[in-house]
């Protein structure tokens, strides 16, 4: 908990806690986790992306490696728990390992990812799919709100991001990959279970709706003249809502709408909004998105405006692996707790390593179900079961390599 407060003081916010990728506070995050991972027996690299990776050698030259991971780039005005904790936690499980000279016949990496939260950058995942070995180059040449590129800020940050292709390709054989993550919803604690096993994780698309009419003045343009930008985004975004209450565990989401130039007394001309739509099922998501692009566009041809839609990010849905959740599931109940497995509505890193490794996720209660929030909370009790499931996990998969 100390060291999560820590990583809380790490905000580029004077109020409550913004990190986001390639920061300041993202800076002094990476600094942090690298000397605990000292600390911890781990010898700890930044990447070509600006991962901090904490390397505790295994038993044999050529022992495969097993990745324990998350995430330390926030939302704005974010909590304190999602991501940091996975990232604390495994570094508390590897430090009571090296102080118990304990070591295993798999290599273990702790990778405290950047890029996860996609919130200042369009994609999103940036910082696992590098080790996933799916990096996608074209995104450095994505800018932020500002129009810095993620390759200058890259820079900036003390990164080469020339190197990153030859960071990306990695040979090594990977047992797994490992994340323990509050669960960011309700269930854990409405069946009083300190954790979870997560059975799979929903796929996730993410997009950009544009919506031009005429600006004009607030007081001349009458009512039935209008091709008003924010109006028709408003009745877009209501359609967006529609379309995701009609379907059983079919989500979608705006987060974010702005109108450039908007003022009191102008009507829009122009407004952008952001859509996240997510479904355990891929086939299911991918309807609901061409039914919103039809719903959308008859909207805007009804009210005379021109409207652009782009999904520029995808992220299929997971299935988490069944024996290493076996595993997981062995060891949550060696902490004398009934191993649920669950769902998880979030996306996590661990969604990159689909086709890398096999992928398990441990999901530790937090109060209300609450994230995205500083009411976000987890006790200590909990993530202490978290970090001994995490230990024990780690010894039974020792007993069969
Ligand atoms: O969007 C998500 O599901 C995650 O919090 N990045
Ligand atoms: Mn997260
Ligand atoms: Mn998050």
């Amino acid at each position: 908990m100390r060291r999560l407060k820590a990583l809380a003081e790490c905000s580029d916010e004077p109020n409550g806690i913004t990190r986001p990728y390639l920061g300041p506070a993202h800076r002094k995050a990476v600094d942090l986790i690298g000397t605990w991972m000292t600390d911890g027996g781990m010898s700890p690299r930044i990447d070509a992306i600006g991962n901090v990776i904490g390397r505790y050698t295994g038993i044999g030259r050529d022992a495969p490696l097993l990745l324990i991971g998350s995430h330390i780039d926030s939302v704005p005005n974010a909590g304190m728990f999602d991501g940091t904790l996975g990232v604390v936690t495994a570094i508390e499980a590897v430090s009571h390992c090296h102080a118990a000279g304990k070591r295993f016949p798999f290599a273990i990496e702790v990778a405290a990812f950047g890029d996860e939260e996609g919130s200042r950058y369009p994609s999103t995942l940036g910082g696992s799919r590098l080790l996933a070995g799916i990096f996608d180059d074209a995104i450095l040449d994505e800018a932020d709100a500002r129009g810095m590129t993620r390759r200058a800020s890259l820079a900036a940050f003390g990164c080469d991001p020339k190197s990153v292709a030859a960071d990306g390709h990695r040979s090594e054989r990977m047992l797994g990959y490992i994340e323990v993550h509050i669960e960011q919803g309700p269930v854990l604690e409405s069946k009083g279970l300190a954790v979870g096993v997560v059975s799979s994780i929903n796929g996730a698309s993410r997009g950009m709706v544009e919506v031009r009419g005429e600006g004009g003045h607030a007081g001349t343009i009458p009512m039935r003249w209008r091709q008003d930008a924010l109006c028709a985004a408003a009745e877009m975004i209501l359609a967006v809502e529609r379309r995701a209450q009609a379907e059983e565990d079919l989500v979608a989401t705006v987060g974010h709408i702005e109108v450039p130039g908007g003022a009191v007394n102008s009507v829009s001309g122009l407004a952008r909004f952001t859509i996240d739509v997510r479904s355990p099922s891929d086939h299911r998501r991918q309807a609901a998105i061409e039914d919103l692009t039809g719903e959308l566009q008859a909207v805007a041809a009804r009210r005379r405006v021109a409207i652009a839609m782009s999904f520029g990010y995808q992220a299929p849905a997971t299935p988490c692996d069944a024996r290493l959740s076996n595993l997981l599931a062995d060891a949550v109940r060696s902490q004398g707790v009934s191993p649920m497995r669950l769902p998880s509505g979030a996306g996590h890193d661990a969604m990159s390593f689909r086709d890398r490794a096999p992928i398990a996720m441990l999901f530790v209660r937090c109060r209300g179900g609450v994230s995205h929030s500083p009411l976000e909370f987890a006790s200590v009790a909990d993530i202490d079961t978290a970090a001994r499931t995490l230990i024990d996990f780690l010894e039974r998969l020792a007993a069969t390599t």
